[in-house]
């Protein structure tokens, strides 16, 4: 079983990796730069990749996150995720369903959803999710076909819904404070911390703010 009250901890600097906002920097540089700096837990995904280089990038990625004591979740490839020994796996709507992915990576992985509803919040937890991630919470140019999250469903969702959360989507350090109130165990963010050249220092920041 996961650990509920360490997975709360773990979940409240999640930067979630996309190498095309880096521009062509070193890609491992900046992960590190931002595992070093306080990161708790890290989500590999890479929408334009073949499994080849994802798979290389994950064992890579395996071992910086053990090296920084860094929780390591791997975005929609459950058999990458196996092969890397990843703490876990995080699975969207359209990806292979929350019951299926419980079945297997079993009962000591990590197993987050996406939720933009009750409903899909609802369905997460019955399916055996660990966490949801939930979102988008402001526009982003990360994900196009994302759809906003109202903050009267966010809160629906805490009040039914007891899991543990993260919040994604847009989020920056000018609005950030709007979402304090919901009382999120963390937050998911791409964009904001990996397109600043001193992704070390971004993340020390946050660090700060949250
Ligand atoms: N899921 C919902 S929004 C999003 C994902 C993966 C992208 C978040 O990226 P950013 O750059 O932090 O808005
Ligand atoms: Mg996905």
């Amino acid at each position: 079983m996961v650990d509920r009250q360490g997975l709360k901890k773990d979940l409240k600097m999640y930067l979630i990796t996309d190498s095309n906002i880096l521009e062509g920097r070193d890609f491992y540089k900046c992960i590190e730069d931002g595992l070093r700096a306080g990161t708790t837990m890290l989500q590999l995904r890479e929408k334009d990749i073949d499994g080849g280089e994802f798979l290389e990038k994950a064992l890579k990625l395996r071992e910086l996150t053990r090296k920084y004591g860094v929780k390591f979740i791997i975005n929609d490839r459950i058999d990458i995720a196996l092969l890397c020994d990843a703490d876990g796996v995080h699975v969207g709507q359209s990806d292979i369903d929350a019951k299926s992915a419980r079945k297997l990576i079993g009962e000591d992985k990590i197993l987050g959803v996406s939720a933009r509803t009750l409903e899909e919040a609802q369905k997460a937890k019955e399916d055996g999710a660990d966490y949801l991630g939930i979102g988008t919470m402001f526009s982003t140019s990360t994900k196009l076909d994302a759809k906003s999250v109202s903050f009267e469903t966010l809160e629906e969702i805490k009040q039914k819904v007891d899991l543990p959360f993260v919040l994604i989507g847009g989020i920056n350090l000018d609005n950030v404070g709007k979402l304090k109130p919901f009382n999120p165990d963390g937050y998911a963010i791409i964009s904001a911390i990996l397109k600043e050249q001193d992704i070390y220092a971004e993340v020390k920041k946050w660090l700060e703010v949250i």
